[in-house]
């Protein structure tokens, strides 16, 4: 059995604990706390964060690598595409939210980081390139088009703690918006959810 060792409030975590409950198999999700880590973290992961997956000899860790494993060894319902090409643009666009977004997730999600400033460079940097992002909603289901896939698990994080970041987004990024509340609908996406990501977003 698959063994996701997790932040309770991580957003990498999250994308993980989302394709697991995508997949409905059998898994133990087990919390880790951040602020008083257990040393076998650090001896399963050489850079000590989470999510770390373990199956049988098998240890994963970094949220887009253990997505893929998952996907691969669970291929229903499908997150990455069948299609080489397709899959290759799919990592490239998982790559390009990592360098565009998700380094301003983490100076955020940084509680040693107290220079204000950064993290209001920060906020400012994810509400304009999800702004940026936005018209590709008005005619796209999900990230690819009609299909849920991997890129739609790897933003969702992101648009759930908008508000608990303290970004507010404009009024051009509305059909963003619409397209995370269809994400939040899902039933995998609501499971995978702690208690206390429920009350990020109100
Ligand atoms: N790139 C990694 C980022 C994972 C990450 O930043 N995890 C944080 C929690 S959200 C962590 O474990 N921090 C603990 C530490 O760095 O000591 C991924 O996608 O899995």
């Amino acid at each position: 059995m698959m063994i996701l060792y997790s932040g309770t409030t991580c957003p990498f975590s999250q994308r993980c604990r989302f394709v697991l409950f995508e997949k409905g198999m059998d898994f133990e999700i087990r919390d880790v706390d951040l602020f008083n880590k257990p040393e076998d973290i650090n001896v399963m992961n050489p850079y000590g964060q989470v999510p770390i997956l373990v199956e049988r000899d098998l240890t994963l860790y970094e949220s887009n690598i253990i997505n893929e494993y998952i996907d691969e060894r669970f291929p229903h319902p499908q997150l990455m595409p069948a299609d080489p090409v397709q899959r290759a643009r799919v990592r490239l666009l998982l790559l390009n939210l990592e360098r565009e977004l998700f380094v301003q997730v983490h100076i955020l999600e940084d509680k040693a980081e107290k220079n204000e400033k950064l993290k209001e460079k920060a906020r400012a940097a994810i509400r304009d390139r999800l702004t940026q992002f936005s018209p590709i909603f008005t005619k796209n289901k999900y990230m690819l088009g009609e299909d849920f896939s991997m890129g739609d698990v790897a933003l969702a994080p992101l648009l759930w703690r908008l508000t608990h970041y303290g970004i507010e987004l404009p009024k051009q990024a509305a059909p963003i918006q619409k397209y995370a509340e269809r994400i939040f609908q899902r039933p995998a996406y609501i499971e995978a959810l702690t208690p206390s990501e429920k009350v990020m977003r109100r």
